[in-house]
């Protein structure tokens, strides 16, 4: 008898700089709670962070911090292989494969693309082409599910039409992956303004909250976040109470507690009660990754060391995977 194979999930995330409660709610905290029952991979896509100017030596630097935080997260090597994705040369290699099975048309009509191009001054090249990196990484593993907030779903169902794409042109090669997206925490708005979503480029103070910002820092953005006037508290998708249901869907994924419990702990209470209880449920759910973060951080070369054990088992799933599809593309082998 066959054992049935482990559901595959990949995840990635971009070394470009300080994590904000938005990623770690929308993303890492269901990549940590989905530990142990499927085969998992996250991967620190320092490639697509190059798609914007990077300074070199603040890149570096990131690449690790962001390593160390995930681990302190609650990323478990053991569990997890984590890697980062230039040390896996199949990813570059699957992007230029997957260049040439994919109109230029698809890509242009990428939201992030059109956001992020607004930007900047000069549009790179690799800007352009970041979709089909990422439906490199997620194709080379035959990933079945793709943990992401809500603005990635795009990027995942453009990788299920390429993956149909080739499938149709070479014969079955892919799995066609699906994206899970949780239903709170999908898209944390930014503090100040609970029309935009929470994001790392935006420098603005009371924009964000950092995973490893201070308390006092913590307690000033939440003391100065938008809410409105009707003075009520209950989850709502009303766009006029976008502000206040993002600090309940906050307190819920750092608490844990059911909706309806939530509502009931609030009814008749005010808003400086709310930004009160929000406050401590962050920072105490905080604490210990800013702790484990500074122990770990600490020790470069044991990162390093990690982060080489992951680069070896991505290597035994992805390098085969691409010689499958260069086979299946007519290119001869090397023996
Ligand atoms: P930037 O804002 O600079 O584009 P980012 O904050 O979107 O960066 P990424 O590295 O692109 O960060 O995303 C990592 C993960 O975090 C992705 O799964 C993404 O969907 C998720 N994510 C990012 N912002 C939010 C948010 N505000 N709410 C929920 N999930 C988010
Ligand atoms: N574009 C993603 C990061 C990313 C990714 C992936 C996510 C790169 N490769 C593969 C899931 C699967 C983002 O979060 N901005």
């Amino acid at each position: 008898m066959t054992t049935p194979r482990r559901a595959r999930v990949f995840s990635g995330i971009q070394p470009s700089g300080m994590l904000h409660i938005g990623n770690y709610l929308g993303a890492i905290q269901q990549w940590v709670a989905g530990q142990g029952e499927k085969t998992n991979f996250i991967c620190i896509v320092d490639l697509h962070a190059i798609t914007v100017p990077q300074e070199p030596a603040a890149l570096r630097r990131q690449i690790r911090e962001l390593a160390a935080l995930l681990i302190a997260a609650g990323i478990d090597p053991q569990q997890t292989t984590l890697f980062v994705q230039s040390h896996v040369r199949a990813h570059a290699e699957g992007c230029w494969l997957l260049n040439c099975v994919t109109p230029l048309g698809w890509l242009e009509r990428m939201t992030q693309y059109k956001m992020k191009a607004q930007k900047q001054e000069s549009i790179l090249t690799g800007l352009l082409d970041y979709p089909i990196l990422q439906a490199a990484d997620i194709l080379l593993y035959d990933t079945d599910e793709v943990p992401v907030g809500e603005d990635q779903k795009q990027h995942v169902e453009l990788t299920r039409d390429i993956a149909q794409r080739f499938n149709g042109l070479y014969g079955e090669t892919f799995v066609v992956p699906k994206p899970v997206i949780r239903e709170s925490g999908a898209r944390v708005m930014a503090l100040n303004d609970p029309t935009a979503k929470m994001s790392k480029s935006d420098f603005t103070r009371g924009h964000a909250i950092r995973v490893n910002d201070s308390p006092d820092e913590i307690r000033w953005v939440i003391k100065r976040a938008v809410t409105d006037a009707l003075a009520s508290i209950g989850f709502s998708n009303d766009p006029a109470r976008a502000g206040v249901n993002n600090l309940l869907q906050i307190y819920e994924l750092f608490t844990g507690q059911s909706r309806e419990s939530i509502e009931s702990h609030f009814a008749g209470k005010g808003y400086g009660a709310l930004k009160a209880d929000v406050t401590e449920a962050v920072i105490e759910g905080l604490r210990p990754i800013r702790e484990r973060f500074e122990r770990l951080i600490a020790d470069p070369a044991e990162i390093d060391r990690i982060l080489s054990i992951g680069a070896s088992q991505a290597r035994a799933v992805a390098d085969p995977k691409v010689r499958v599809v260069m086979d299946r593309m007519g290119f001869v082998l090397p023996a």
